[in-house]
């Protein structure tokens, strides 16, 4: 190759890199017009909610449409009722409206990437609340919630503890193929005893009324046998308590963990049916806004918020029952 030629050669080559590196997938500036002196005055968030199914769902509604109110923040507030297709029908409706930000509480993990590339495409950023997805994460701005493996892992180590010796036990699990049911389920079993085995797993939809025949079933099938029970939400130990009592068992037959520290899990901490309850906070709000501004500002934000989260004992309901705010 002539020297001309081998740098020409070497020019096409620079400029080919240039082109490739800027073409890349880089999302668009997602700035408003009013950066960067934006206030939560001047937002119109979107927040299409998965549904009413929990205690702990009627507290995240109410600290997102509160905390609107307070700040003056524009909330536009849809209910999916637990379905996929009406979350993704509002966020659509959302894009449409050119919201300033969607907040996104995912009922399920899969399926998020048409409409995430959707929002992206408008220059609307998404910010995933509560629930995670499997989405590549160049398509939405962050995440805020809880760590749903820890959860499970945390609920693991507790029923470890309350069945020292081993021993068969149920799983009532969330709603197949959530977040929060798929990362509890995976975490229990990373920690959990060899000795302890999970005899069935069945899901109760994250609700009072699903939990209940479900751990009917349970005691039909496998009667006194059930050692423990692993249960992914409060709403759901509700339910499967009453089958429990339906049945004739005493608080304490069988060993009870559950999630979110609602004052309904606290109360079955009170009366000796939960034996401990891992806390899962429903209270984003106020984080999620501060975080919707800070992306209306162009400032840089976390990629992953994590809440920091305790375990409740029954020794300690009473004491703080009358203080819980959900
Ligand atoms: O534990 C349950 C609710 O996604 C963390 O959903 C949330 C869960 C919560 O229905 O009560």
């Amino acid at each position: 190759m002539s020297r001309v030629k081998l740098i020409a050669f070497v020019i096409l080559c620079t400029a080919f890199v240039l082109v490739a590196c800027s073409s890349g997938a880089e999302a668009p500036a997602e700035t408003a017009d009013c950066a960067p002196n934006c206030e939560y005055t001047d937002m119109v968030f979107c927040y299409p909610q998965l549904g009413a199914e929990s205690d702990w769902r009627t507290a995240n509604t109410a600290s997102f449409k509160e905390t609107a109110g307070d700040l003056g923040v524009r909330l536009i507030f849809s209910d999916a009722q637990q379905k996929q297709e009406n979350q993704i029908s509002a966020m659509r409706a959302c894009i449409q409206q050119e919201v300033d930000v969607i907040g996104l509480p995912p009922v399920v993990e899969d399926g998020w990437e048409a409409v995430l590339q959707e929002a992206q495409d408008a220059g609307i950023p998404v910010i995933i609340v509560d629930r995670s997805v499997t989405a590549d994460d160049s398509l939405y701005a962050s995440h805020i919630g809880s760590d749903m493996v820890l959860e499970g892992q945390k609920s693991a180590d507790e029923m470890n503890r309350l069945l020292p010796n081993g021993g068969k036990i149920v799983e009532l699990s969330g709603t197949t193929g959530s977040g929060a049911a798929v990362g509890r389920a995976e975490g229990f079993r990373m920690n959990l005893n060899d000795n302890i085995e999970i005899v069935d797993s069945q899901t109760g939809n994250f609700t009072t009324a699903e939990g209940k025949p479900v751990m009917e079933a349970f005691l039909k099938k496998y009667g006194d046998e059930i050692d423990g029970a692993f249960i992914h939400n409060d709403n759901m130990a509700i339910g499967a308590v009453e089958a429990m009592k339906a049945a004739g068992l005493e608080p304490g037959d069988i060993q009870i963990v559950s999630v979110d520290g609602t004052r309904g899990g606290f109360q079955l901490m009170l009366d000796g049916w939960v034996q401990a309850d891992v806390e899962c906070n429903p209270l984003l709000g106020p984080q999620v806004y501060e975080m919707a501004l800070d992306l209306m500002n162009g400032k840089t934000i976390e990629r992953e918020v994590l809440t920091n989260e305790t375990v409740y004992y029954p020794d300690e309901a009473a004491e703080l029952l009358p203080s819980r705010q959900y």
